[in-house]
């Protein structure tokens, strides 16, 4: 056992990874192992990501949310997660990469994969981002953020959008990037 080709870290994978990422070998030849340590199969699933969520938030709502995250991030769509996918996530976390974040938020935006983002899907994934707000929390939110409906009417208005127009990802990265108030209604930061 352990000699099937999914458990073996490619050349090709290691330096498309390289190429498309900050991480040196040596860093992604750890996380290989550790990741096969974690994950015997070579894939994370649905339920561990939700397990990690509910771990990390335990005061949280976080069904809807994982559930986004974890679509957006499945980027060939068969329902796991396999390194590669891992390692592009890894890279979001890392620091100073406000645009490759953006990119990502984007797919998340873009519930239906269409390329574009519509008033509707702004409303799924906010609704999905306030239900990680504790309850306590939610009761000292401004009076215009304090209900999913209005933090998408002000995300929306923010990109001089009618209802059914349509939200490029240029016009996305260009309407966040530096912009504090923005950023704090697409994401949530759990408090220290
Ligand atoms: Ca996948
Ligand atoms: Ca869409």
């Amino acid at each position: 056992m352990g000699s099937g080709r999914s458990r073996s870290l490619s050349p090709e994978l290691l330096s498309e990874l390289q190429a498309s990422t900050p991480f040196t070998e040596a860093q992604l030849r750890e996380w290989h192992n550790r990741f096969l340590q974690q994950q015997p199969d070579g894939r994370v699933r649905h339920r561990d990501f939700l397990r990690l969520y509910r771990h990390f938030l335990p005061g949280s709502e976080v069904a809807a949310y994982a559930a986004h995250v974890f679509r957006s991030l499945d980027s060939d769509g068969d329902g796991s997660l396999d390194f590669r996918e891992f390692v592009l996530a890894m890279n979001l976390t890392a620091p100073g990469r406000a645009k490759v974040k953006l990119r990502w938020a984007f797919a998340l935006f873009d519930v239906d994969r269409d390329g574009e983002v519509s008033k509707g899907e702004v409303l799924e994934i906010v609704t999905a981002v306030f239900q990680l707000i504790p309850p306590k929390e939610r009761e000292s939110l401004p009076e215009d953020e304090n209900t999913p409906e209005k933090r998408a009417e002000k995300l929306w208005a923010h990109f001089n959008k009618g209802e059914n127009d349509k939200l490029a990802e240029a016009e996305f990265i260009d309407g966040v990037l530096d912009n504090d108030d923005i950023m704090r209604l697409i994401q949530y930061e759990p408090k220290k």
